[in-house]
């Protein structure tokens, strides 16, 4: 077993002038490849590490983009397939960034979106063989107390750190578990023997599996012996930034709710179905909880939601309604029982889901119809067909706005919230399950410049995860990140991004008024609603490069 910690950071490029910008991991061989420059020119070069020109052409001026507000000019070198390292320059000496042309350069930043969860693992010590520098001690391992009646002591370690605050919320974990345990089930030959040196690598399962049941550990933890799912695990306020053992303020576990109900339900029957090959008592314990968890939705079919109680300001996860959760439960659970009550249960409220397609936190219905199209039991076919041509309804509209916007993302003015990179990647995700729906590779070019984007390919000049290429983000609003007292910044996190909305009061000073959204941005460690990391913002990336690197095997 190969137990070296993983690591390939690039010190950033200090001399970056942002005219030109690339992917800084790189391409794959017969990709698209674009380079994006905003300032006047005519002709382009690919250019070697000796200054060698390989490759040139005329740019191509694609006008005025709103979303950044940038003029574009296009360097297009798809038809350049030489493996090696380059930079693009233009006629006036311009310079990007070095980048890659190489079948594998998706695996390293893979790898380290996938490790990041490691990094983030709660209730127990991070250890140097691993973690190389970035070790931390055990930390959150005392009981918790019940919010409402604190006479009643709960134990609930484990799991993953939610994001920059040490909190840790079902509805959240539900989704990054999806994210991640469909990756691998859709794409398992990815995950085969892909080792992420952790302390579990070489016990026969893979890695993403092992790091998954940290998390799947935890939330069976946090089902109320009814079956009903509590809320979140966190402190009464989030910690300063110290290190997670030395945040030991009293833990409380919040009020049950049906969103996490119903969401702990979906992604419990879900796993089931992954893990039975692997180990099924473990397998029987997760479907087991499910059907519990299912029982008290059934029980309880009112809409039982979450609203921070006065005096707490962690993470609220606040959600109007329950109808999509309740969908993507019923869904799972038909898939992984073929139980006829699941069924007509699904049936009914597939008519009420809110957003057929939504695989965030927020909107979950399409983690539903994911279910469904894949479930290998007896399915309504028109049902079947109305669920798949929501996808790709979806992603003929957004191949639009990809092609309409000067940086290839497919992304509105609109999209650029809090986590705008969420919605990137969960875009990406809608063009890999539309391909998957359609038996080939249509959307392929489409997901893949959603990737070109997080890693370089916009306004900011950014790789929005940390230690991947030669400008990449740095300070992000993550509180080891900080206080770990390295300089470098832990390896593999999917920054939120750009938000045109400025939500904290850091993001409102740095960033003038009316700057463009795709510019909404500063690598900065106080801006919490553009620079922060969670864990449902880095699993669609793993969804995505899974899927990129799957098609190409
Ligand atoms: O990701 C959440 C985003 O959609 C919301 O707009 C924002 C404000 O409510 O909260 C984000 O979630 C945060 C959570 O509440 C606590 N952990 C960190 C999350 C990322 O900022
Ligand atoms: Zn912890």
């Amino acid at each position: 077993m190969d137990t070296t910690y993983f690591d390939n950071r690039v010190p950033n490029h200090t001399k970056f002038d942002k005219m030109i910008f690339v992917n800084q991991a790189g391409y794959l061989p017969d990709s698209e490849k674009k380079a994006v420059i905003t300032v006047f020119c005519k002709t382009f070069q690919v250019m070697n590490t000796d200054g060698k020109p390989c490759f040139e052409g005329p740019v191509s001026h694609f006008g005025l983009d709103k979303t950044s507000g940038d003029d574009i000019y296009l360097a297009d070198f798809s038809a350049f397939q030489t493996l090696g390292t380059y930079y693009i320059q233009t006629d006036d000496a311009h310079q990007s960034l070095h980048f890659s042309i190489d079948s594998k350069v998706y695996t390293d930043v893979f790898r380290a979106t996938m490790k990041a969860y490691y990094f983030l693992r709660c209730g127990c010590a991070l250890e140097s063989a691993y973690a190389g520098p970035f070790t931390h001690g055990k930390c959150h391992d005392k009981t918790a107390l019940l919010w409402e009646d604190r006479s009643v002591e709960l134990e609930v370690s484990g799991g993953w750190h939610d994001a920059g605050d040490y909190g840790r919320y079902v509805t959240a974990a539900a989704c990054a578990l999806a994210h991640l345990l469909y990756a691998y089930k859709l794409y398992p030959t990815v995950f085969k023997d892909f080792h992420l040196h952790i302390p579990e690598s070489g016990n026969g399962i893979p890695d993403i599996l092992s790091e998954c049941r940290q998390e799947l550990e935890w939330i069976l933890k946090m089902q109320r012996k009814d079956g009903g799912v509590y809320h979140k695990a966190t402190t009464q306020v989030h910690a300063p930034f110290v290190m997670p053992e030395e945040d030991t303020a009293q833990m409380f576990v919040f009020p049950v709710c049906s969103l996490d109900t119903a969401d702990f339900a979906a992604v419990c029957a879900l796993a089931s179905g992954i893990y039975e090959k692997y180990d099924e008592a473990f397998s029987k314990r997760l479907l087991e909880a499910a059907q519990l968890s299912a029982e008290w939705l059934a029980k309880n079919p009112e809409f039982l939601g979450f609203e921070n109680p006065e005096g707490c300001n962690t993470g609220d996860y606040s959600e109007p309604t329950d109808v999509d959760n309740r969908f993507w439960a019923l869904a799972e659970l038909y898939a992984a029982t073929g139980m006829k009550e699941y069924h007509d249960a699904l049936e009914k409220a597939s008519h009420k889901v809110f957003s057929k397609v939504g695989l965030g936190y927020h909107a979950v219905g399409g983690l539903g119809s994911l279910a469904y199209i894949l479930c290998e039991r007896q399915v309504d076919l028109k049902l079947k067909k109305r669920l798949e041509n929501g996808f790709l309804k979806q992603a003929k509209k957004l191949a639009k706005v990809s092609d309409s916007c000067g940086y290839g993302a497919a992304m509105e003015e609109s999209y650029y919230i809090w986590g705008s990179n969420q919605v990137l990647l969960k875009i990406g995700m809608i063009f890999a399950i539309a391909d998957m729906i359609e038996k080939n590779n249509n959307y392929r070019k489409y997901a893949e410049r959603q990737i070109h984007y997080l890693l370089g390919v916009n306004a900011t000049g950014y790789s929005y995860v940390s230690g991947t290429g030669e400008f990449n983000i740095q300070n992000p609003h993550l509180r080891p990140a900080f206080a770990d007292g390295i300089e470098e910044c832990i390896p593999g996190m999917v920054s939120g991004g750009p938000n045109r909305y400025l939500m904290d009061p850091d993001a409102k000073l740095l960033i003038p008024k009316g700057t463009p959204p795709m510019k909404c941005f500063a690598d900065d460690m106080g801006c919490y609603s553009l620079n922060e990391i969670t864990i449902y913002w880095n699993s669609p990336a793993v969804f995505l490069f899974a899927s990129l690197i799957c098609s190409k095997e």
